[in-house]
């Protein structure tokens, strides 16, 4: 009991102490006793109040004790909400390791969330902008957590502060870095409907995008992505494809955004054999929107198709996509060639992707940020083998040289590199 009411009276004398005097000391003066009264396992009843009253003395903070001040309410306010809610056992629902800063002694880091961190907690934006929000801590939770932790994250950040936490990374990150660690908060099937609708907005080069979705992602993800969309915006993926293209752009791009491709590796030579002779038929007379093409590049299955591509390079003697080049400069037959590239080698049509992106003069972030985001759970690895292959740099080299700050940090830590 003694103990009780000598740590409520400390946690209503501080803020007094805090008002009158000077900001620093004061803060010094909070941190030591909130910290004597942490070791001592105390109430977290003072650290609200001191954490409440920190932004009333004013000024911005650059010491360490702010730091301390924080982590320890944090911890303390986690800790309590944790126990108030049992019956979300978030500690059991999230296994993995690499804890942010709180993860010490076992609470739930989730509690503790980037809201407390950029706002601290009631969202005081003098302390937030005095202290700067702590990127490299969003990196090191955010970029090491799978999609379905994500989800949770979101979830918790949704249920415990009633806010979007995409919406407050909007607001608490800029540039670059805000456009990657959104992209990478989003669901997959989310992040997918939102580049499609991105892309059916935008005029050069958007049809490869769409093109990109539709044939890199698995049956069952591209159907999720056009469920996704449906929910976000209200319509359908395929129309808005098909009203935001023409001509033979449209006869390949809706088929293929609708496709739902059998996965199985079964396949069925002679099939293969005589569909080679079609395409081979129809590319020679330069019918390359040709329905018959069309409709076997955009339904049959991968393992199908590869083997109808087999097929036709032993039969005729040159790879598919060596024909398709007759007109270099063609728009349509340069997005068919990327069209059967994303569907039969997507590691090669990703290397092209970055190292154009990286070559050229400046960088193209977008499609450094969409390739690096979307294929990191995916097949990151084998596209950084045949990146390093190709260029005799490895592609974390190549991304360091090309881009720099938490940025940089955030790109490298999706490609497996920190
Ligand atoms: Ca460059």
């Amino acid at each position: 009991m003694v103990l009780i009411s000598r740590s409520k009276l400390v946690g209503a004398l501080l803020p007094r102490l805090l008002r009158g005097a000077p900001a620093s000391l004061g803060v010094a003066m909070a941190s030591l006793s909130v910290a004597c009264l942490a070791l001592l396992g105390f109430s977290s009843l003072p650290l609200i109040v001191v954490g409440r009253q920190i932004p009333y003395t004013g000024g911005h903070f650059c010491s360490k004790w702010p730091r301390l001040l924080i982590t320890l309410h944090s911890w303390f306010s986690v800790r309590s909400s944790h126990r108030r809610r049992q019956s979300v056992d978030l500690q059991k629902r999230l296994p993995t390791g690499s804890p942010g800063l709180l993860c010490l002694r076992g609470c739930s880091w989730t509690r503790w969330t980037t809201r407390d961190l950029f706002n601290h907690v009631d969202g005081t934006r003098n302390l937030y902008e005095g202290w700067g929000t702590n990127e490299a801590l969003i990196i090191q939770i955010l970029a090491h957590r799978n999609a379905a932790q994500r989800k949770l994250i979101r979830e918790t950040y949704a249920a415990t502060y009633g806010e979007d936490l995409l919406k407050d990374l909007d607001s608490e990150l800029s540039s670059d870095f805000q456009c990657v660690v959104l992209h990478w908060t989003l669901d997959p099937a989310e992040r997918d409907a939102y580049l499609a609708n991105e892309a059916t907005k935008r005029l050069t080069g958007s049809n490869w995008v769409n093109m990109e979705v539709a044939c890199t992602r698995s049956s069952f993800d591209l159907f999720k992505a056009r469920q996704a969309y449906h929910a976000r915006y209200k319509k359908s993926l395929e129309e808005d494809v098909a009203y935001h293209t023409t001509g033979d752009f449209r006869k390949l791009l809706v088929p293929l955004v609708s496709a739902f491709r059998y996965e199985g590796d079964e396949v069925n030579m002679m099939l293969a054999k005589s569909e080679a002779k079609i395409l081979h038929e129809k590319i020679s007379k330069k019918a390359y929107s040709d329905e018959e093409l069309i409709r076997i590049l955009t339904t049959r299955s991968k393992a199908q198709l590869n083997a109808a591509l087999n097929q036709y390079n032993n039969q005729f003697g040159n790879a598919i996509n060596k024909d398709l080049k007759a007109d270099p400069k063609d728009e349509y037959l340069t997005l068919l060639r990327a069209t059967i590239k994303c569907l039969t080698c997507p590691e090669k049509y990703f290397e092209k992707t970055l190292r154009l992106a990286i070559n050229k003069l400046g960088t193209d972030e977008g499609a450094l940020t969409r390739v690096v985001v979307t294929r990191a759970e995916v097949d990151m690895q084998r596209i950084k083998e045949e990146y390093h292959k190709r260029n005799s740099v490895p592609l974390e080299r190549a991304i360091a040289g090309e881009t720099s700050g938490d940025y940089e940090k955030m790109l490298l830590a999706l490609i497996g590199h920190a």
